[in-house]
């Protein structure tokens, strides 16, 4: 948004309810990042930072009840629908406090009764899933909708395709959210999609395709209402396209120097929670002693949370196969 101020035709609470969102996943990250180098947290972790103003502006936009399906890349995801920093960092210790019992971890994250479907680290596979789901509620009249949280790089798979036109001929409630970060692991996107706009492939299938600033939370949620409203309204899917940046590397192993140092450096200069805070301050609906307030009291409950988690007891080795569809 170039405008700045539009953000005035906005309530400031919902405003700074955003920005403090996107605080907290970001020092959610940073926090198991560090914690995950003291050897404190089990498996690996695909973090998202960067990415916080996309899964909140989208968050913003559902219902408790509408469902989305989460990634590898899951963490904002499940925190901006609504997952608690407690039970999800209590999840990442692999604790039974944890919001899938400590039985997911990192890779499967998330919580249905707030509409969080527990992680789906099969790139794609969450695509017909989603497509599943809102024939689901379009067979049920329930006017719920699904949201597919998925990668550049899953656009690119079979499943997604398939998914993509089945929800179109079906007219099913979904959105298609692609969180286009420009790699898959060490994979640049201009090395195997031709298209610029990934949300052009939508023209292919005779749905709506749009692509976004996705460093914009407020670009994000009106783009992300508007396909929220057509698929409510039986109109069918958008495919939605946020424009974004992983500003560390695919997990935690990797270094991503694979990266041009001037393509890290210009998007570092877009950072959205950085980039929201000086709009948000230009129009003084905050000032940097809010800004303070928020980042100490998001600091406070990850603290809360570290420590809920760390004092939590792991699942009992009885409860290994209860949850285990057979
Ligand atoms: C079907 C499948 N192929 C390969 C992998 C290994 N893998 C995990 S994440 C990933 C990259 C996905 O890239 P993208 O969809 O852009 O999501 P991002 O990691 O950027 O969030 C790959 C190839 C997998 N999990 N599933
Ligand atoms: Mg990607």
């Amino acid at each position: 948004m170039d405008d700045v101020s539009e953000l005035r035709s906005y309530e400031p609470q919902f405003l700074k309810s955003i920005l403090k969102k996107m605080v907290m996943i970001r020092e959610f990250e940073l926090k198991i990042n560090r914690l995950f180098l003291q050897g404190m947290l089990p498996g690996t972790i695909h973090l998202s930072h960067g990415q916080e103003a996309t899964v909140v502006g989208v968050c913003e936009a559902l219902n408790t009840d509408d469902v989305i399906t989460i990634t590898h890349r899951g963490h904002g995801q499940a925190l901006a629908k609504g997952v608690t920093p407690k039970e999800l960092m209590a999840e990442l210790f692999g604790k039974k406090t944890g919001c899938c019992k400590g039985k997911g971890g990192s890779l499967h994250v998330g919580k249905m009764s707030v509409g969080a479907l527990p992680g789906i680290a099969i790139v794609a596979a969450s695509a017909p899933i989603a497509s599943g789901m809102a024939l689901a509620f379009k067979q049920k009249g329930s006017k719920q909708v699904s949201v597919c949280f998925h990668g550049d790089g899953a656009s690119n798979e079979g499943d997604w395709h398939e998914a993509l036109n089945l929800a179109a001929v079906f007219k099913l409630p979904v959105i298609f959210l692609c969180e286009n970060n420009l790699y898959a692991v060490t994979t640049h996107i201009t090395t195997v999609t031709l298209v610029p706009d990934i949300a052009k492939r939508a023209g292919a299938y005779g749905i709506p395709g749009k692509s976004v600033d996705g460093n914009d939370p407020v670009e994000v949620f009106k783009a992300a209402s508007r396909a929220v409203e057509h698929a409510r309204g039986g109109k069918g899917p958008t495919l939605l396209e946020c424009k974004t940046y992983r500003q560390g590397g695919h997990k935690r192993d990797d270094p991503a120097t694979y990266r041009p140092k001037e393509e890290v450096a210009a998007w570092l200069a877009k950072d959205p929670i950085k980039c929201f805070q000086e709009k948000l301050m230009k129009l003084e609906i905050v000032a940097p002693k809010d800004l303070e307030v928020i980042r100490q009291s998001v600091l406070v409950e990850l603290n809360e949370a570290e420590k809920f988690a760390k004092g939590s007891p792991f699942p009992e080795v009885e409860s290994a196969a209860e949850g285990v569809y057979a």
